[in-house]
């Protein structure tokens, strides 16, 4: 498939509130692509809000949920439960949050949803920071990362890993994605709809102010985030993994190609370089020994 075969239809629409460059605002363009318009989506508070615009005016033409920034995963389950009770299986659910919104205060909705297997897609679109107001660190945010809450020599702890915290729960569909990789994410979600059950899709999204570097250089800074190995697109379905074709060469741990240009690692030391180096390798590691 190539990029030109996406279907053309447009189910968020240009002179949208996202920073010019917004990983997280491609990324949403391509899934809903993917999902076409019998999608229910939820959202926390987040860019992703923002993006959406004020009522009564918006810029996403699926239906939408505002809900309380801890609520994903839990109104997404009250669709469902709604959706079932009407007899309609015609319609993709779809949990839309942060990293923040994720991997720290959602986690609890979320995980219960996933214990219950509750019939809907979540997504993560980790810009690995709460960039909605103003770049606080969260769970997601790599080590060492200079944000507004981690001053002087940055986050003291390495990323969480709730792509593998998502995996313990023994759902159907695992996959991680970039928004520089538009193809792999979107057949993804063409997959995850034709799933039954809980489907979790972790998408790592370059943010041009947040990260500092310039809006033209997003799809540069995604592939390069894969290609050195400090993300790796896989999927996992019944515990086993695959590494989906841009992440299936060994990378290059060059991790200074993605880490320069950038300016949340402007102030890194050698040192942290190199503990950066030593965990993306050391990540990989763990994902390849896993049953394949
Ligand atoms: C209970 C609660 N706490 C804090 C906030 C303030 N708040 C709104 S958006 C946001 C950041 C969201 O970060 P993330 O989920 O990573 O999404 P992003 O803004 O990065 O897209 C915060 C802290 C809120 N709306 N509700
Ligand atoms: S701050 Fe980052 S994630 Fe938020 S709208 Fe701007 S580019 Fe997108
Ligand atoms: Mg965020």
């Amino acid at each position: 498939m190539k990029i030109a075969e996406l279907p053309t239809e447009e189910y968020i629409f240009p002179g949208n509130r996202s920073c010019a460059g917004c990983g997280a605002a491609l990324a949403y363009r391509h899934a809903l692509k993917a999902l076409g318009p019998k999608t229910v989506v939820a959202i926390p508070a987040g860019c992703v809000t923002v993006i959406h615009g004020m009522y009564p005016r918006t810029s996403v033409n699926v239906p939408v949920i505002h809900t309380a920034f801890e609520t994903t995963a839990a109104c997404a389950s009250g669709v469902v439960a709604g959706l079932e009770i009407q007899g309609r299986d015609d319609i993709t659910v779809v949990g839309w949050s942060g990293d923040g919104g994720t991997v720290d205060i959602g986690i609890q909705a979320l995980s219960g949803a996933a214990e219950r297997n509750t019939n809907f897609i979540h997504v993560c679109y980790d810009n690995e920071a709460y960039m909605n107001t103003g770049t606080q660190r969260s769970g997601a945010t790599p080590s060492g990362v200079r944000t507004s809450t981690t001053p002087g020599g940055g986050k003291v702890e390495h990323k969480k890993d709730m792509i593998m915290i998502m995996a313990a729960h023994r759902i159907p569909y695992i996959a991680t994605a970039c928004a520089a990789y538009p193809l792999d994410l979107y057949k993804k979600f063409v997959k995850a709809r034709g799933i039954h059950g809980t489907k979790y899709i972790h998408i790592l999204c370059p943010c041009p102010p947040g990260w500092g570097y310039e809006p033209e250089d997003t799809i540069a800074v995604g592939q390069a985030a894969v290609r050195s190995g400090m993300f790796n697109l896989f999927e996992i379905e019944e515990g086993k993994l695959r590494f989906s074709a841009p992440s299936r060469r060994e990378p290059t741990y060059e991790i200074e190609s993605y880490l320069e240009g950038q300016k949340r690692f402007r102030q890194f030391s050698g040192e942290q370089i190199e503990e950066l180096r030593h965990w993306a390798r050391d990540y990989r590691r763990q994902l390849s020994a896993m049953p394949n």
